[in-house]
């Protein structure tokens, strides 16, 4: 007789914890960035969704489309051509396998540092100068919003100094990156479920934010407080924002790391571009005492993000990695 030992069934049970989708969903909070009052519904999003779409945010066309064209093009190539971009290690070209501990999706990626884009892509961009501007055009300017983003948390939740998370992304030494997806068409279904394949299987980003624009193919989708997952309408002139696991420490648990997925469409592909804005590797990651209410213990023990990284990499997608920094 097999007998699961409790790490696997624990792993099960968290694949399991959300139900199935409910279709197009109508309620995600959308900011305009220009609005006086943004700060005040950024911060209700997270709060209730750790998720929410930014419209007006300044981002010019040309910056998107430039990144975008070019990266259609790489995963136009030949496969040998993009394989010499990989495998990824964690930076380079990755197809299919994600991460290192067998977590599988109907994917392709460049997965690149946002301050050292040529690393782990070995010589690939020695021969492509313009596809290096365009990844540092777009880092720029999602960096400076990102940027303006956590100013406005940090004044939607009275933390101070206003700097006190952003900060943190600013430095040239802050560990972010930026993953250019592509989820080819996929006709074929889950055999129980019927529902589209999984292209990245469900899990929450360890960074403090995710800036997410896709093009206009459906996915995306979140999972709400109530664990039904919702499919994210998709908006290829709007910004995507996750709250990260490294937020939702610092904020003590009121910000919440969101846990989303991507399921493939059957006959179009999807192209998604990721800011992920991780701090500097010493960093402490801890609750900030200035969201603290008198008396109010924190939730998780200190760590750096350099610990918080290495476990993350130990982990599989779906984990729960905050887990083991809960304070029992
Ligand atoms: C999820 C968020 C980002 O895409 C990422 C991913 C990383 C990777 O693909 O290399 C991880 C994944 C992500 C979380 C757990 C580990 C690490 C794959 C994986 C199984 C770049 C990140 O920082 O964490």
């Amino acid at each position: 007789m097999v007998v699961l030992s409790r790490p696997a069934l624990d792993h099960f049970s968290s694949i399991k914890t959300c139900k199935p989708t409910a279709g197009l969903f109508a309620g995600i909070p959308v900011v305009d960035f220009a609005d006086p009052n943004a700060k005040a519904l950024i911060t209700r999003a997270c709060q209730e969704f750790g998720f929410f779409k930014m419209v007006n945010h300044g981002i010019p066309l040309a910056t998107i489309n430039r990144l975008e064209s070019l990266a259609i093009e790489f995963f136009s190539l030949p496969q040998s051509q993009k394989d010499a971009a990989g495998p990824p290690d964690p930076f380079g070209y990755g197809n299919k396998r994600i991460g290192p501990n067998g977590d599988i999706g109907w994917i392709e990626y460049l997965l690149l540092h946002s301050h050292k884009p040529a690393a782990g892509a070995g010589a690939f961009f020695d021969s492509r100068r313009n596809f290096r501007a365009a990844v540092e055009e777009y880092v720029a300017a999602v960096k400076a919003m990102t940027v303006a983003v956590l100013e406005a948390m940090a004044d939607g939740l009275g933390i101070e100094p206003r700097n006190a998370l952003s900060r943190l992304v600013r430095g040239e030494d802050s560990d972010s990156c930026l993953r250019l997806n592509h989820y080819p068409p996929c006709p074929e279904v889950q055999p129980l479920t019927g529902q589209n394949l999984i292209g990245f299987g469900e899990h929450t980003d360890p960074q403090i934010i995710s800036v997410l624009r896709s093009n206009n193919t459906t996915g995306l989708q979140i999972c709400l407080r109530d664990g039904t997952w919702v499919s994210v309408p998709p908006d290829h002139s709007s910004f995507f924002i996750n709250v990260g696991d490294a937020l939702q420490v610092m904020t003590n648990g009121r910000f919440r790391s969101v846990k989303h997925r991507v399921l493939t469409d059957p006959t179009k592909s999807r192209v998604s571009m990721i800011y992920f804005a991780g701090p500097r590797m010493s960093e402490r990651i801890a609750a900030l005492g200035s969201v603290m209410e008198a008396g109010e213990e924190s939730r998780y023990v200190e760590f750096t993000w350099a610990e918080y990284k290495k476990s993350a990499y130990k982990s599989r997608l779906a984990d729960y990695r905050l887990g083991q920094f809960e304070k029992k």
